[in-house]
């Protein structure tokens, strides 16, 4: 019994603070991949929609993917990533594009 007051140490009759700990949720990075077919105007407006991104940011992420071939577009929870990641592929799908999006665990 030498930690009867539950603070991770002997009781020696100093006082020590345990900190509180709250875990932050992993966050996720939202990719965009370059592919040769994808109109540029198409990923430009994706990434306006789905993104909430200007014309001038999504215009200047659209071309660092074309020229990169890879570029971040956002990090978000689990849950947002994930359903941003659905919004663009089933979008891309819809209009018979092979624009990819994926998310990585930051
Ligand atoms: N490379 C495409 C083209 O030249 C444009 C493009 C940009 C495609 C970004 C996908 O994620 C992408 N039409």
């Amino acid at each position: 019994m030498a930690d009867k007051d539950g603070d991770g140490d002997a009781d020696t009759g100093t006082l020590t603070k345990t900190k509180p700990k709250t875990a932050r949720p992993p966050l996720y990075k939202v990719l965009l991949l370059n592919d040769d077919f994808t109109p540029m105007e198409f990923v430009v407006h994706v990434l306006e929609r789905f993104f909430g991104l200007t014309h001038a940011q999504a215009f200047e992420i659209m071309l660092t993917v074309h020229k990169k071939g890879v570029a971040v577009v956002g990090v978000f929870s689990h849950e947002i990533a994930e359903t941003k990641v659905t919004q663009v592929m089933d979008f891309a799908r819809q209009h018979q594009h092979p624009l990819q999006c994926t998310m990585e665990r930051e």
